[in-house]
């Protein structure tokens, strides 16, 4: 048979949502309608990443262009793409953005049942310099659609009904679940469509990388310090542990996915909550450990289990290979 013939038969993101779907005959498809905007959203700024290097030329970051135009930066740019995606859905009803202050609730007329927490495009300081950034979300159900409160998003991040990242990095990744299972697809610019490329993500039970912000050592706790230190000397006959730190979540996150190791922003005595936010960042990513797998761990609890009483509230976080993990569990559970 030949190439053409092949291609066809593809499994697009589209179609791997609707098989899903097929599986509950009650369902409506709604669903299938919000990631197929929030898919949309990801194209879009995907392009627009792409053509930031033309910045200056094209007048993408606070010039004005050919047309005479303002343009956004493309934090900025990222959000409003994916809150107009989300809204014009018509099946989401809060909305909570990195980039916004206050949680949207979206007006009764283009009302739907999911509440969805993003970050449009983080790592946005590494944009200049070219190297990957991403943007992260997680979804939950609204409790009654007519009254929708704060108390909606509120929750421990093990209610989400479906989490995933997409990574603009040397390809345009996807990466998501809906809580069976984790599955990657890829961007075929020449298609516009994501392909499922990584079906079934599994990450190592074991790794031999550790991720994470050495310049912050000197403000760390005592496990974090004796784990990192264990990674470079480990006392039994193991070999040292490699280093990578891009320091850009998606990134370091969907490498620690597909290679194994751990991953950490741990507390420090500045930042004695971490620096990464609950709803958008660390939730939705140990959402993905977990269904990989893996584990995630705040220092106190299973990352899922916290329960916010903020939308922009900030955690630790150690996520990563499950032995791993296992073993920042028991340096912590030492200090206790
Ligand atoms: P941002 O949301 O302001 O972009 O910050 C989040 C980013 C993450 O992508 C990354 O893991 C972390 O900040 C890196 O922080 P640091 O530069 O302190 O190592
Ligand atoms: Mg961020």
């Amino acid at each position: 048979h030949s190439v053409e013939a092949h291609r066809t038969d593809l499994m697009t993101i589209t179609r791997y949502v609707l098989n899903e779907q097929s599986k509950h005959p009650e369902s409506r498809g709604d669903f299938t309608i919000l990631l197929s905007h929030i898919v949309l959203g990801c194209k879009f700024v995907c392009s627009a990443v792409n053509k930031a290097g033309l910045a200056k030329l094209l007048g993408l970051a606070g010039e004005t262009n050919i047309q005479g135009e303002e343009q956004k930066k493309l934090d900025v740019l990222s959000n409003e793409v994916f809150v107009k995606a989300l809204v014009s859905s018509g099946r989401t009803c809060i909305l909570v953005s990195e980039e916004d202050e206050e949680a949207i609730f979206v007006e009764p007329s283009k009302r739907g049942r999911y509440c969805v927490v993003f970050d449009p495009l983080d790592g946005s300081s590494n944009i200049d310099c070219g190297v990957s950034i991403g943007t992260i979300f997680g979804i939950y159900t609204v409790k009654d659609q007519d009254e929708p409160s704060l108390n909606d998003v509120l929750q421990p991040g093990k209610n989400m009904l479906a989490a995933g990242y997409c990574m603009y990095g040397s390809s345009c990744t996807l990466v998501l679940s809906t809580g069976s299972g984790v599955n990657g697809f890829t961007l075929d610019p020449s298609l516009g469509e994501f392909i499922l490329t990584h079906p079934d993500i599994k990450i190592p039970k074991k790794g031999n990388i550790y991720s994470v912000n050495e310049g912050n050592a000197k403000n760390w706790d005592g496990p974090t310090t004796k784990y990192v230190e264990k990674c470079k000397f480990p006392k039994d006959s193991s070999s040292p542990k490699s280093l990578r730190y891009i320091g850009s979540m998606v990134a370091d996150v969907h490498r620690t996915m597909l290679y194994g190791g751990i991953f950490l922003y741990p507390a420090d005595k500045k930042s004695p909550n971490g620096k990464l936010r609950v709803l958008y960042e660390v939730f939705p990513m140990s959402f993905l450990m977990e269904q990989a797998g893996g584990q995630s761990f705040t220092g106190k609890e299973r990352a899922l289990d916290l329960d916010p009483t903020k939308i922009h509230q900030r955690s630790p976080i150690f996520l990563g290979s499950y032995d791993d993990v296992e073993e920042i569990k028991a340096l912590y559970a030492e200090e206790n």
